[in-house]
């Protein structure tokens, strides 16, 4: 038999698995979209929502309706625009902390479609909650959890719209994926304020705060100089240790999702430049 038909169906072949494996993957992975948006990045956001600091929050900030300001249903907006590149259907979560049945709702609106009713699942403490629509349970606007948002590839635009006071939303998650849960992606930071022979420094005020200077906690060390920053946001961040009779100092410190770090801060004495402090008038010891 001539080689050249064997060579033929080897590249015909060829082509069809690699074909094949292309058409299982793009399948598989390219319909999946997920599009992360900080709550208080939105492109407009009007009173009476508000941006507050919490160092438990991505990016250390959340939007609220701040509890006290009373209900006044649709005032306070926070616009976004997301971009869509694979029409079709969608769900939208939220990272949230709802203490109580009268701090837990926002109105949800995509484009010019109605608004729904989020009611977010109770809780002191930073949780993810699928947008959902409490509903009448009758009617046009039956009662759904998770509400599917059918989306066309191309810009969106999504409104936050002031529902209860005292409902805080951080982040947003929008995604075609519904079988996704989105964790909580935190880390810790533990250590001790010591003197440059390693003995703990008592009550010294320990200090976190973003890179750019931002103070986003601060706390005092127990009578060992131990301390511990728990539920932290992964990334990059600066800790300070001070006390009275010592230099403060900085040192950078990273975050790592589910790991703590540690990190010992050394401070020097301030001392009595004739004790032997040398022209700095630092004595570590
Ligand atoms: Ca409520
Ligand atoms: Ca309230
Ligand atoms: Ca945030």
């Amino acid at each position: 038999m001539d080689s050249k038909p064997k060579l033929y169906l080897a590249i015909v072949c060829v082509i069809c698995l690699t074909a094949g494996i292309l058409a299982v993957y793009l399948l598989c992975y390219s319909y999946s979209e997920y599009t992360w948006l900080e709550a208080e990045d939105a492109d407009i956001v009007t009173p009476d929502f508000e941006i507050a600091k919490d160092p438990l929050a991505s990016g250390g900030e959340y939007l609220w309706i701040p509890e006290g300001t009373g209900g006044d249903p649709g005032k306070g907006v926070a616009v976004s625009t997301i971009r869509i590149n694979t029409s079709g259907d969608y769900v939208i979560w939220g990272r949230a902390i709802a203490p109580s049945v009268d701090d837990n709702s926002f109105f949800v609106q995509m484009d010019e479609g109605f608004e729904a009713i989020w009611a977010i699942s109770l809780s002191d403490n930073w949780h993810w909650d699928a947008v959902n629509h409490l509903g009448s349970g009758e009617g046009s606007y039956p009662e759904s959890d998770p509400l599917i948002f059918s989306l066309s590839a191309g810009e969106h635009t999504l409104r936050i719209k002031q529902c209860e006071d005292g409902a805080k939303l951080d982040k947003l998650l929008i995604t075609n994926d519904k079988s996704y849960v989105p964790a909580n992606i935190v880390g810790s930071i533990s250590g001790t304020v010591i003197t440059a022979n390693e003995t703990g420094i008592a009550y010294a005020t320990v200090t976190l705060a973003t890179l750019p200077g931002d103070e986003i906690l601060s706390i005092t060390a127990d009578s060992n100089g131990n301390f511990a920053f728990k539920g932290i946001p992964p990334g990059y961040y600066n800790l300070t240790a001070s006390n009275t009779g010592f230099w403060t100092d900085s040192d950078p410190v990273t975050v790592k999702a589910d790991e703590v770090t540690i990190a010992d801060v050394m401070l020097c004495k301030k001392c009595d430049l004739n004790a032997g402090g040398g022209s700095t008038g630092r004595c570590c010891g």
